[in-house]
């Protein structure tokens, strides 16, 4: 076990950038810049978000049933598919003049009645829906949305609104605990097996040519350096190693049993030899 987690470290060395998931929060559009219908008016106010809101007067009256013909609509653009809310900065003067509707992309049919913070002054309030969710969480595509909001209560001031988004994005990998995946290496030969040299390289070595297997009594055999990316390679003509087993010996040279040979051999090598001595041979099967 401890060869193969070594030998994974030693593959887990690579490169290259990786995405990275930020959640994303529209700039804010100003009400009184955006198509108005009905009987929405710009009002100048000192404490509102570029001088003005909008508003509608008493006169008004309210629309305790849906309808669209007093409206503004706000048109957003996201870059990240994902979950979002609507965020507005409210006025709500009095209890009768505390609630909007709402639309985003046209949905619901029958609109979101958003109960508006109370408050004396401009305050940040999401979008929610009396009896439902606060906020309400739309699931929204990559690209371009219409947030609508229409008259209820006369009086109610609207100053600008956003799109924030929500949830926990999918967490940005860190390369120092996962890895990550680099270019493809044009390895020397087609690697049948492979050790993990104390020194950090990767030994690996085909059977019989490097990719091809016509059974020849030869080696192809090379160490890798992630560190600088040289291979370094070796080969050896007397034995066929394919299908050998290896084992890590402790003064980190690399004995391996067998192969292909109708005689088989052991040999070993490479930590300091760099090649690979045949020690003996063993009985022909
Ligand atoms: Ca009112
Ligand atoms: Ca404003």
């Amino acid at each position: 076990m401890l060869f193969l987690r070594n030998l994974a470290l030693g593959f887990l060395v690579l490169l290259l950038g990786v995405d990275s998931s930020v959640a994303q929060t529209t700039a804010w559009i100003e009400a009184e810049s955006v198509p108005r219908f009905g009987a929405f008016q710009v009002y100048a106010d000192g404490s509102a978000s570029g001088g003005q809101y909008l508003g509608t007067p008493e006169s008004a009256g309210n629309l305790y049933t849906f309808g669209t013909a007093t409206r503004a609509e706000f048109s957003f653009t996201i870059a990240n598919a994902g979950d979002y809310v609507v965020e507005g900065q409210t006025w709500s003067p009095d209890g009768a003049s505390d609630s909007f509707w709402a639309r985003v992309d046209g949905a619901p049919a029958a609109g979101i009645l958003w109960d508006t913070a109370p408050s004396g002054s401009f305050v940040t309030d999401e979008v929610s829906e009396r009896g439902g969710a606060d906020p309400v969480v739309f699931a929204l595509a990559a690209g371009s949305h219409s947030v609508t909001i229409y008259l209820r209560e006369a009086g109610t001031r609207l100053d600008r609104l956003r799109l924030v988004q929500v949830g926990a994005p999918p967490p940005s990998p860190d390369p120092q605990v996962t890895g990550q995946w680099g270019p493809v290496i044009a390895w020397p030969q087609v690697a049948v097996s492979a050790a993990n040299l104390p020194d950090g390289r990767i030994l690996t070595w085909s059977g019989s040519e490097r990719r091809t297997w016509p059974t020849t009594e030869q080696t192809y055999s090379s160490t890798w350096d992630p560190e600088t990316g040289a291979f370094f390679e070796v080969f050896h003509d007397s034995h066929n190693m394919f299908c050998a087993h290896l084992a890590m010996m402790a003064d980190g040279q690399v004995f391996v049993n067998g192969g292909r040979n109708q005689q088989n051999m052991l040999c070993v090598g490479w930590s300091i030899s760099m090649n690979w001595p045949v020690v003996a041979s063993q009985v022909a099967l």
